[in-house]
Parts: structure tokens; sequence; C-alpha cells
């Protein structure tokens, strides 16, 4: 068993964390916000995340897992920290990565063994975590290991995909791999597969997320064109898949969350190459204006209308509302947008009444509203979330609080033969 320090104790570092130190390891965990170290000391886990508050606490009960204020010395440091997107220039911001390093830079000893888990632009291991570890006077080259294993967990599942995922591992040298490997193979029942450097894992990681991406963009044209031609997409698409070598994703209302919709910006960063890639991202990118038509064929004059909009989180069951189509669906109908032109001269307008609710979400920056005010006297209602709570709305009973009875549902969780039955006009992505 090993002495581990995790820095960033968010989605990925956490949940690690505990793996790590319920599978024997003797862990710290450090995040440079003193709040979360403070609440986490406390025993309280605020991620919204299936069975994670429970893993957290046995390993800090256990005393394997403790939260610190400073980077301690250990014989692994694994780095979970966020890598946020500049929309601006489209690339990678890895201040975060960059400030890790120089965190672990002072306490790295002989021997020990650095990795990369946060998703980064090809080659970024290289570039921005060696050279500041190696201000320390250690050379990655032998004397101290680093290596980059992305992340690969799904968020809703993320104990059980810990644990049952394969792992990718990239070492500087063929010593730092197989350290790395070691301690992945304390907790992982997937295949762990070696690469020939921490450049390839990398890339594996964002062809992954890209491929999910350019295949629920094809899902997502798959639905525009079937719309065009009066088809229904989705019984159009199970029948495709019923052949042997097809599997056509969900249409929906568009990607969010912080993996997809940003990987293939970090893949094409230094490369020309981004074609079919860039062209997927602007097809989901564009659902939202397309779920604004189907409500405009419900809703012909949305200004003066109240809308409500069913979904804050990026999808299902979570409560993470970052890039969430649900939020940029009620930013487009309150402010306008291409597609919608503002009521007013003036740029913003008070073009809809757009109110969101969202079951699992508790934001207070974002206005949500309960199930009943958010619906009440609504022109229509958008499902733009795939809760398990929205499959189970009454139809009838929106039906007597609304305006009037319409629905467009972007996510395919209705049935909305019960909807029509209970007088609603319904649109379907
Ligand atoms: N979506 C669709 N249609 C589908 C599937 C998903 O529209 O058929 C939408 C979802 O509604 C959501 C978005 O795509 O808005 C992303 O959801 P997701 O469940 O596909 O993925 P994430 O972003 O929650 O997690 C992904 C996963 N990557 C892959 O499946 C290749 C996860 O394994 C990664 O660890 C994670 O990114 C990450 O952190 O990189």
């Amino acid at each position: 068993m090993s002495t581990v320090c995790v820095h960033g104790l968010g989605y990925i570092g956490l949940p690690t964390a505990a793996m790590l130190a319920n599978s024997g390891h003797d862990v710290r965990g450090y995040d440079v916000d003193s709040d979360l170290i403070a609440s986490l000391r406390e025993g309280d886990v605020s991620l919204s995340e299936p069975g994670l508050a429970e893993f957290v606490g046995k390993a800090l009960d256990d005393g394997r897992l403790t939260v610190v204020d400073e980077v301690v010395p250990a014989e692994y440091h694994l780095v979970c920290v966020p890598t946020p997107f500049d929309e601006d220039v489209r690339r990678a911001d890895l201040e975060y990565v960059r400030a890790a390093s120089r965190g672990v830079r002072p306490v790295l000893r002989e021997g020990d063994t650095v990795i990369l888990e946060s998703t980064v632009p090809p080659g970024a291991t290289h570039s921005e975590m060696r050279p500041i570890l190696e201000e320390s006077g250690l050379s990655a080259d032998g004397e101290f290991g680093l290596a980059h294993c992305p992340e690969t967990v799904l968020p809703g599942n993320i104990i059980a995909e810990l644990r049952a995922n394969d792992r990718i591992v990239g070492g500087v040298t063929a010593e730092a791999t197989a350290a790395s490997v070691a301690l992945y193979e304390s907790f992982v029942d997937g295949t762990i597969r070696s690469t020939a450097g921490p450049t390839t894992a990398e890339f594996v990681k964002l062809i992954q997320n890209t491929a999910r991406d350019v295949n629920i963009g094809l899902a997502n044209e798959i639905a525009r064109l079937a719309h065009d031609y009066g088809i229904d997409s989705r019984e159009a698409i199970e029948m495709a898949n019923a052949h042997p070598r097809v599997d056509i994703l969900r249409p929906g209302p568009g990607v969010g969350g912080h993996c997809l919709p940003i990987d293939p910006w970090f893949l094409g960063e230094d490369s020309d190459n981004l074609d079919l890639i860039a062209a997927a991202r602007r097809v989901n990118d564009g659902m939202v204006g397309f779920v604004v038509e189907l409500l405009r064929e419900l809703v012909p004059e949305l200004r003066g209308t109240r809308i409500a909009v069913l979904g804050a989180a990026y999808k299902g069951n979570v409560d993470d509302t970052r890039m969430s189509p649900g939020l940029a669906l009620a930013r487009e109908l309150q402010h306008g947008s291409e597609t919608i032109a503002p009521a007013t001269d003036g740029g913003v307008s008070d073009a809809t009444s757009v109110a969101v609710h969202d079951p699992h979400v508790e934001d207070a920056t974002l206005d949500l509203k309960d199930l009943d005010d958010a619906t009440r006297d609504a022109h229509a209602v958008v499902v733009v979330t795939d809760h398990d709570e929205f499959a189970d709305l009454d139809p009838a009973e929106l039906a007597e609080r609304m305006a009037e009875p319409n629905v467009v549902d972007a996510t395919g969780i209705l049935d909305l033969g019960q909807w029509r039955d209970a007088g609603f006009s319904v649109r379907r992505v």
C-alpha cells in the first residue's frame, strides 16, 4: 500500500481519493478551496452523485482519507484539477494544471510518481507539467515518474465506473508507466493498457469523447432530416439499429456537460484537421435552435407567452448545469438570438417569459421555479433533460394549470400518447 496525495477534490478527485483510501492506501486529499476542505472535514459531501457521500464518509471515518490544506509529500501525486475551456480562443486553460504542478514541485522526492488525470490537449503533460516539476532539480527521465492516466467515469455512475472501466496509462518512462499501473491495479477491475507515452494517452481520451460527440451529432442531424420528411426519428433510429452493424445514438436538445462539447476543440488545438468533428459540434450546438423551431410550430408567436423549460442539468438525474442545453434554450427564448428576434430594438428583450424548473439542481444564481410555478399559465412546456421525474409527469394535471396544452419533448422520455390523450399538441426531437 502506498501514500497518495490527490490534488483537486471535485467530481473526479474526491471519489478517486475515497476509492484509493477504501482500497487500503494512505490518502491525503488537497484542494485550494478552503470552504470545501472545511466542509469535507465535517464529513459534508455536497456533490450530488449516487453513493458518493457514504463512500467518502467511510474513507474519512476509517482515517485512511484525510483532507489537507497544504500539499504533502507522497509516493504518488494524482492531479485531478479542472481544465476549463476558453471559449473565445477555443483552447484549454491549463492554469490549474500548472498551479498543481507548482504545488507538487517543493515536496517532490526521487522515486515519487506524478499522474495527471485531468483531460488536456495532446502534449500537455510534456509541455506544461514536466518543465515545472523538473524545476525541483529532479528529471522525469528517471528520477521521478510522470504519467497521464485520463479519467473515464460517467457522472451519475462514478463509483462503479472507477472500478469497472478500462484505463489507459502513458508514462514518460517505462518505469513511470509501471509505477502508475501498479497504483490503478489496486482498485481497477477493467483492463489497464499502457501507451508509448503521455501524449497517446491524452489523445485516446479526447478521441473517446469526440467519437461520442460526433455520433450524437449524427443522431441529431438524422432527427432534423426526419422532421423534414415528417418521419418519427426515434422510431426510424430504433429500426435502423436492428441492423447488426448500426448503432445510432439518441437525438436530443444538444450536448452539454464539461466533456463532450469541449474535448473536440482540445483535440484540434494544434492541428488544422478538424473538419467532420467541427461540423458535428455545429450540429450539436444548433439543436437548441431546432427545439425553438419545434416550439414555434406549436406557439408561432412567442412574444408575450410563458414557456416552462423543464431541465437545467445537462443530462438526466445529475445536478450539473455546465453547458446545459436547457439553460441555453432559456437564454435564447428570453433574450432573443439568431433564431428569435428580440422584441425591442434595445437588444435584450422581454420577448418571452421563461421559467426553468429542475428537481435535481439547487443553484441560487439560476432563479429556478418549482413545477407548479413554472407551468402555471404556460403556453408550452419544453422537456430538455431526461430526469426520471419528468417521465412521471401527469399531463392531465399540467393541462389544467397551463394557458395552452403544448409540449415539446427534446429528450424522448415522455409517453406522448398519454400527453395527446390529455389534450396536448406535441412535438418531439
Ligand atoms: N447525449 C445525447 N444523446 C446520447 C447520449 C448523450 O444527446 O445518445 C447528451 C447528454 O444528454 C449530455 C451529453 O450528451 O448532454 C453528454 O452526456 P454523456 O452521458 O454522453 O457523457 P458525459 O459528458 O456525462 O461523460 C462523458 C463520458 N464519455 C464517454 O462516454 C465517451 C464519460 O465516460 C467521461 O468520463 C466523461 O465524458 C469525461 O469526464 O470526460
